[in-house]
Parts: structure tokens; sequence; C-alpha cells
């Protein structure tokens, strides 16, 4: 399948007719030839993976691909890996076979080839791509990422008339064997047509969250707000089971599974995700605390739980007591009546005492009225800047 360069290098969104987006994507298989993912430990591995433009490094997972229900999308892949042939698969997307990515049911691109998919977005929900081609080897190779579609209505919705949230985050586990990363994946070019290939036993010794473990999951750590709605997108693209552990205060309720509403969502502290599978799980913490969720990686032949990964979780009530004191200034008068100024115009949240939400505030200016608000004492945030927030009296 040979489409001229230029189709491939267009890199633009039109909008097409009835309210419906015309979305290009470009996508570049690679392979390192020089070591350069860096791993907890300070190895680097080579990769073969995805990138959007020519110049950036392959990381794991490629990058997330987002778009709205009912888009319609090209994906554009070009092929510069230097040797095998790769496709994109679209995992759990209503795809026709023709743009499956399945190379014998569908088509392959060879080296400085290109290719393109087509799909319309479907459900809105949690979905994975990745080569399959050779899948076992390419996939560990670092050829997947995550590709979430959001509803028209609005990105902070799980689903038209779903759950809305305030801050999302998607966790794509896996593991690497960096063994098959400088021998089976780079070293020895494989023929991706032979029926059988002789790899290593998969004994990997890192085992990641979007490609990041140990010491380096800091970068993954969630912080939230007493009352904020956190959706967590989990997927699992590795050859081990995972069991995610979230702390009790934080009341994740699963929601989704797989790309689809769950008809009966339900509260578990436990979630297992097993290869290929995606979960959508809410988080909602009504008190602070430093804790973790735990990621177990669970070896599917014994049963045995390998390895355990750990990502801080800080969930922050409003500001101490002691900063407050100093914020009389910010907020005037205090106690106030029935109008109020705060230091940022905008949409504020009212929360009681105990984190509930009690009422959105709107100004252009920095004057609110809070003739609404009952007698009591409030903690005010800013929806602009989550970080800032201000107590307040209402006295009449
Ligand atoms: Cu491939």
């Amino acid at each position: 399948m040979r489409i001229t360069l230029a189709l491939a290098l267009i890199l633009a969104t039109s909008i097409g007719g009835f309210g419906q987006m015309d979305t290009t994507v470009m996508i570049i298989s690679k392979v390192d030839f020089q070591e350069q993912y860096e791993l907890h430990d300070g190895n680097l591995i080579h990769l073969m993976g995805y990138t959007q433009t020519l110049s950036a490094p392959i990381n794991i997972p490629a990058p997330t691909l987002i778009f709205e229900e009912g888009d319609s999308v090209n994906l554009n892949m070009w092929n510069l890996s230097q040797g095998a042939p790769h496709t994109i698969h679209l995992h759990g997307l209503d795809v026709n076979q023709e743009n499956d990515g399945v190379p014998h049911l569908s088509f392959e691109v060879v080296h400085d080839d290109t290719g393109s998919y087509y799909f319309e977005a479907p459900h809105p929900g949690t979905y994975l791509y990745h080569c399959h081609v050779t899948s076992v080897l390419h996939v560990q190779g670092g050829m997947y990422g995550l590709l979430i579609v959001k509803p028209k209505s609005d990105p902070n919705l799980t689903w038209e008339n779903g759950y809305a949230f305030d801050s999302e985050h998607a966790w794509l586990m896996s593991e690497v064997d960096t063994i098959w990363h400088h021998d089976s994946i780079v070293n020895h070019p494989h023929d991706p047509q032979a029926m059988t290939h002789t790899i290593l036993d998969y004994q990997p010794q890192h085992f990641v969250v979007n490609g990041k473990s140990e010491s380096q999951l800091s970068s993954q750590a969630i912080v939230a707000s007493v009352g904020e709605k956190v959706y967590m997108r989990l997927a699992n693209i590795g050859y081990y089971g995972n069991r995610i552990i979230f702390p009790a205060g934080m009341n994740a309720e699963v929601i989704a599974s797989d790309g689809r509403p769950i008809p009966n969502p339900f509260n578990s502290d436990t979630v297992e995700v097993y290869p290929g599978e995606r979960f959508g799980v809410m988080l909602e913490t009504n008190a602070e605390f430093t804790d973790v969720i735990q990621v177990d990686y669970i070896n599917l032949n014994t049963q045995t739980i390998e390895n355990t990964q750990e990502v801080d979780v800080t969930i922050s009530g409003f500001i101490g007591l002691d900063e407050l004191e100093n914020q009389d200034l910010l907020v005037y008068p205090n106690p106030a009546n029935n109008e109020v100024q705060l230091p940022l115009s905008g949409e504020w949240v009212t929360l009681d005492l105990s984190g509930r939400e009690i009422a959105q505030l709107n100004s252009g200016s920095n004057n609110y009225d809070v003739s609404g608000l009952a007698i009591g004492t409030y903690i005010l945030r800013s929806v602009e800047r989550p970080d800032m927030s201000v107590k307040i009296m209402i006295q009449r």
C-alpha cells in the first residue's frame, strides 16, 4: 500500500459537516538505534515505537490520542523503522476490518511506506492502540498507547449524561524485559513473515505505569483537593495481570469497563485489570490524607504477585489554617454579609468545612454576591486556580 508522502505529512484539522470534526493524525513508527529510554535504575534501552513528529524521542507509552465522539479520524502512519513492517490496531474500537490493523485482514506498512486508517470515533471511553505485527515483540518494543474518546458536549464528562469530574489521570500498565530490548527487538531483526519466532523467556525486571517505575513514579503522583472528583482511566497492555488498590478514603467506584459504562457501577478499592482490559474508576475523597495507590503485577502463569509499585496520592484540604490567617486582606469584608470581594474574578466553588460542595459563585469582577449563602463559615476555592482557597464567614 503506497500512498504519497504528502498525504502522510498532512497534519491538519478541519471542520466537516454537521458539526463533526475531520481530524487527521500523523503517527510515525520508528526504532532507536541508540539506547535512549531511561529506566528508573539509570539503564538505557532501545525502543521500537510510535511518535507524532520526526524529532520526538520514542517513549512508552506512545502519545495518548484524544478524539471527540463522532469525529471522522484519519490516522496516517509513516513507517521509518528501517526494518519490520508495522500496523496500528485499534483495540476495543468498533472499526471495520480493513481499518483494524490486523495484518492479514487489513494491511501492513513496510519501511518508508505510509498507510492510512479511517474510523469514526465511537463510544466515549478508554481504548488502546498497538502494532499487530509479531505483536508479542512489537508491543514489548514499545508500540502501544492509549486512545481516549471524549463526549462532544464536555471533556470533563465520562460520556454524554455520564459522570462529571474535576480532573483525570490515565494509567497504562506494562512491563519491560531489558533483555528483549537489547537482543530480540533491535539487534536481531526478525522475519515478520515467519510462522514461529524463537524468543527468550519473558522475565521483566521493570514493572511500569506509563513507562515509569519506582522513584520515577513521582511524575505520576495524584494531587487533588478534598471533594474533588478524580477520574482514573486504567489500562493494561502488559503480559501480567494488574491489581490496583486504592486507599479506602478515595471511595473508588468502578463505572466503566472496556469503553462502555458499567450497567451497575460498584464501589471497590481493588480493581483487577487483565491484559488488554480498561476500567474507569471515579475517586472522591472527603478528607485530607497522603497515601499510595498500590499496583500489583501478577504473573499469570503462577498467579503470584511478582512486583508491586506505589504511586503517591496527596489529598490536600484547603490551605492550612495558619495560611488562612494571613488572607484577611484577600477577602473583604470578612465576615461578609451579602457581598464579598475575592482575590480573583471568575468561578469559585463554595465548600462547607467538611469539603462538601454547596454552591458555585461566578462573577466577571472581583465582587461576588454571597446573599444566597446561609450564615456560617465556608471555604471558597478558585476553579481557575484550584490551589487558591480562602475561608470566609457569613454574618448578618
Ligand atoms: Cu510493529
